[in-house]
């Protein structure tokens, strides 16, 4: 049974995207009742009904609870919404939850460090919650293409809906070329070679090691720079250092989907006549100074993998205004075939399918509903994870465009008095799988941390955010209930680091 002390009510916030803090004078998710009872907010930019209403102002006995026994499945997105609010007729703890259910733990509350599951107490979550889950979209639209696909008997090969979703994607980042491939390791690498970089390419340590691999793979050196602190990204005045002249490229990641210092790195790039290649993995639908990802450099390279903002099961695309660049690329990834019995130069095979172009043009149908709820749910992590001494989220740029998908804290143990690997453990074992992305950093991973010339580097400010960083669940498949519960756990270890801490480490 849900424990009586506890009630969930959704809160109508009519301000939801100006002032999230507050709902009618009280802090919004965190409202506790004149008799003690704890109410969990659901915030939401929705009317309420009439019922909801008066729970605002009415005693805590009217608050309503909302569990996942009680939600039903979104028909567009698949995820599970609560029908309270959306069907009129408010459920009451007898007659909808007569057998309890997974939000009995979901909201039970944390009143000592014996409840932690990390010691021994319920998880706060029946079900792991993970970072990545993937933003579905509409199936019946998904459906409809893939039996279009299968009538047409066209599944790879540069079929049509690949070509709609090329042209799809080169129009919403404002370039001219898009190559769309069957991931972005797989686009890195094409565009490596299609800029023809040879001996060493100057990339940054702290991102996913297909940065680096993707270099590896085709006979480069990545050479490792190190990160500006603010932003996660390439340092500039970082870059300078590590130009030789073996050098021919920079791969500069806009890490969390913010871009880099473009200016700064298109400069050094002309100066020293090397080229200019990002890594946009997760910065699809991400602005600089105004424009689109995509536009900067020689080339830049999406994902469209599952766990991306938009995807299409696993894909990429390499993106950019230079024709021949994009002529190259894409005879590359079919073979180096320039038409039927004719191979004019080595490739390999990196197309997309037709069924990933089929949930890839379904994903984008949805880009506006999977950005809203990235960007709702980062304002949710942002107001309940504001104030806590030592932990620091990562900041959009307002007067940017943004995917959001990120949700990134820094965990700086000095001041939290907890470290960030604690803070993984606790929530870990509360079946919340937060990710320490991209820790220890590619010069720490092999093969290498094995070569000598990358153990007698120092990338101090690399270390030092590998060592912080935890990514939280974003995306469609959390809702505000979710993120109001991860913060609870949060904010309650963050409020007793000191004695969280000493007892993980068996003081
Ligand atoms: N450059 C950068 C900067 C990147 O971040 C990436 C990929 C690339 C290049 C290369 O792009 P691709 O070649 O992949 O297109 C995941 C993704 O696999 C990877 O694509 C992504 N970056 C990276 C940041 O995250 P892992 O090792 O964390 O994957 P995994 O299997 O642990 O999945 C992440 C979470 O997502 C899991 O907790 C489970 C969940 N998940 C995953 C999949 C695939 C689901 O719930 N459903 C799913 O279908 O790398």
């Amino acid at each position: 049974m849900l424990p009586s002390s506890i009630r969930l009510a959704q809160v109508f916030c009519p301000s939801y995207t100006a002032d999230k803090r507050s709902v009618k004078g009280i802090p919004a998710n965190r409202l506790i009742s004149r008799n003690g009872t704890i109410l969990l907010g659901l915030l939401s930019p929705e009317p309420p009904s009439p019922n909801l209403s008066r729970c605002l102002t009415g005693p805590a006995d009217a608050w309503q609870p909302v569990r996942r026994a009680d939600r039903r499945p979104d028909e567009r997105s698949g995820r599970r919404v609560p029908l309270i609010g959306t069907h009129g007729q408010a459920p009451t703890i007898e007659n909808r939850f007569p057998h309890g259910g997974p939000w009995d733990m979901a909201f039970r509350s944390k009143g000592s460090l014996s409840d932690l599951a990390v010691f021994g107490g319920p998880p706060v979550f029946s079900e792991r919650l993970h970072v990545g889950r993937p933003n579905i979209g509409d199936r019946g639209r998904l459906l409809t293409r893939m039996n279009e696909l299968l009538d047409r008997r066209w599944l790879t090969n540069n079929g049509p809906f690949v070509q709609e979703f090329e042209q799809r994607i080169a129009e919403l980042s404002g370039v001219k070329h898009c190559v769309a491939t069957c991931n972005a390791t797989a686009a890195l690498e094409v565009a490596v070679r299609a800029l023809d970089l040879r001996g060493e390419v100057i990339v940054p340590a702290f991102t996913f090691i297909a940065t680096a691999h993707a270099l590896r793979w085709q006979g480069l050196t990545p050479v490792f720079c190190d990160i500006d602190p603010r932003t996660h990204n390439i340092d500039p005045s970082e870059v300078m250092r590590h130009v030789t002249p073996r050098t021919t490229g920079i791969l500069g990641v806009h890490l969390w989907g913010r871009p880099c210092e473009v200016d700064a790195l298109t400069d050094i790039a002309r100066t020293r006549g090397l080229a200019l290649l990002f890594d946009a993995a997760h910065a699809f639908q991400c602005s600089y100074k105004g424009r689109m990802a995509g536009q900067f450099g020689h080339a830049e390279v999406f994902s469209f993998h599952a766990t991306k903002c938009v995807n299409s099961g696993e894909g990429g695309a390499i993106v950019t205004n230079d024709d021949e660049l994009a002529r190259r690329a894409r005879l590359m990834i079919n073979f180096g075939f320039e038409a039927f019995d004719r191979v004019t130069s080595v490739g390999i095979n990196a197309k997309m399918s037709e069924m990933s172009a089929a949930m890839g043009l379904t994903s984008l149908e949805s880009l506006h509903e999977f950005v809203g709820a990235a960007h709702r749910n980062y304002t949710a992590y942002e107001c309940e994870l504001a104030d806590l001494p030592g932990i620091r989220m990562l900041a959009y740029d307002p007067s940017e465009r943004s995917n959001y998908h990120y949700v990134i804290l820094e965990i700086d143990e000095a001041v939290a008095q907890i470290g960030r690997d604690e803070v993984h453990q606790v929530l870990w074992a509360e079946n919340v799988l937060a990710r320490r992305y991209f820790y220890p950093g590619c010069h720490r991973q092999q093969p290498y941390a094995s070569d000598e010339r990358v153990r007698q580097q120092r990338l101090p400010v690399t270390d030092a955010v590998a060592a912080r960083v935890l990514c939280l669940p974003n995306g469609t498949a959390v809702g505000p209930e979710e993120v109001a519960a991860i913060c609870r756990v949060i904010r309650f270890v963050a409020a007793k680091a000191s004695e969280v801490q000493a007892r993980l480490r068996g003081a």
